[in-house]
């Protein structure tokens, strides 16, 4: 290793070089060597929690004064990290929302290049339409939205609902890579089909269909439904009692959602996966380069993030920064929904893991 050489001692005439260097909107990188090249990553962003008992009442209230339509487009309450200063992002890739349909409503179709995603914690009674074909949003569900679909949502019933949003628009923002467009001011299709045609064509276990051949850039299955999700969850733990490998810790069965032509992730640049842990489970601890949110499904049980234990319940959504410590505990069974940046630093060959206690 080479010696350290020192900065050099206080002068007018570095400080005049300074100056200058600021004048002309330019930067010495002697100064700022350690804050641009940590060791490892420093996330601006923190490790927190929204808890579902407050982000709920707080959208029910949006939902009596706040009108939805064109202009504002949609009910959503994104979640602002506390590290990043005031900036609507969960994470620096991510944004994460609550968002809230009263009964009757109807948030007008528009498109967009950002990826979306609906994950539906509890109720239901709401279409999204998503480029002309309606899908019905139920409890568990996880609904996509690749970019550039038209997209509009409907609520059919007399009661409100809401449910998460997740979306690259904090990527997209970085990257000045976002473009926008209004479609027609309702839905295009106000139907209310058990099955959206989608799926109707793409969603059965193993199978694709021999027309569209090819690998597409997003999944096209437009619902991921709660009854197979929890069906892989359960038969993971079955199969765990029977004695076949099958989870990926002990007690916990895991599984990611997929694009059927590719085997990747569903859209280019979110992951999303569910969790099932037994009661008293544990997951491993790990840092993980990239941001990670969470959403508890169903059970409560501890996230452990860096130094901090927080207690969750059902409802609640969890943000981990880059490289944070993190792993979960389980007191009653734990259904968690989980979403990621990890396609894009994967793909930028970015991505790293690391477990401290080995394995
Ligand atoms: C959007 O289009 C939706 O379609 C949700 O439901 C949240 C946040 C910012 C910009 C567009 C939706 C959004 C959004």
């Amino acid at each position: 290793m080479t010696a350290t050489e020192p900065l050099p001692e206080p002068d007018p005439e570095l400080d005049r070089l300074y100056a200058d260097f600021a004048a002309g909107h330019m930067t010495p990188l002697w100064t700022q060597i350690g804050d641009l090249m940590p060791a490892a990553p420093t996330p601006r962003a923190v490790s927190h929690v929204w808890r579902w008992s407050s982000l709920f009442p707080l959208a029910a209230r949006a939902g009596d004064l706040v009108p939805v339509g064109r202009g504002g487009e949609r009910r959503a309450i994104a979640l602002a990290n506390p590290g990043l200063g005031g900036a609507p992002h969960v994470t620096p890739t991510l944004w994460a929302a609550v968002q809230y349909l009263g009964p009757k409503e109807v948030a007008p179709e528009h498109r967009h290049s950002q990826n979306a995603f609906r994950f539906v914690v509890e109720g239901e009674g709401v279409w999204t339409v998503v480029n002309g074909d309606p899908v019905a949003m139920r409890r568990g569900d996880l609904l996509l939205t690749p970019g550039w679909h038209f997209h509009g949502h409907h609520n059919e019933t007399d009661h409100p609902m809401a449910w998460l949003d997740g979306l690259d628009i904090p990527f997209v923002h970085y990257t000045d890579a976002g473009f926008f467009e209004f479609g027609c001011d309702g839905v295009t299709d106000d139907s209310t089909p058990d099955v959206s045609r989608a799926e109707r064509l793409w969603a059965h276990p193993g199978l694709r269909p021999l027309v569209g051949q090819g690998p597409k850039v997003n999944s096209p299955i437009a619902a991921y439904r709660w009854e197979h999700t929890d069906a892989a969850l359960a038969a993971q733990l079955q199969l765990e009692d029977e004695g076949y490998p099958a989870t990926t810790d002990p007690g916990h069965a895991a599984v990611r959602f997929t694009n059927p032509t590719t085997g990747g992730d569903i859209m280019p640049t979110i992951r999303a996966e569910f969790h099932r842990l037994r009661p008293g489970a544990h997951t491993r601890p790990r840092h993980d380069v990239g941001s990670n949110v969470f959403q508890v499904f169903e059970g409560s049980g501890t996230v452990h993030l860096g130094d901090v234990a927080w207690s969750v319940a059902k409802g609640d959504l969890i943000a981990v920064p880059s490289w944070v410590r993190w792993w979960l505990e389980a007191d009653e069974p734990l259904d968690l929904f989980a979403f990621s940046d990890a396609p894009i630093l994967e793909r930028l060959h970015l991505a790293r893991t690391h477990t401290p206690e080995g394995a």
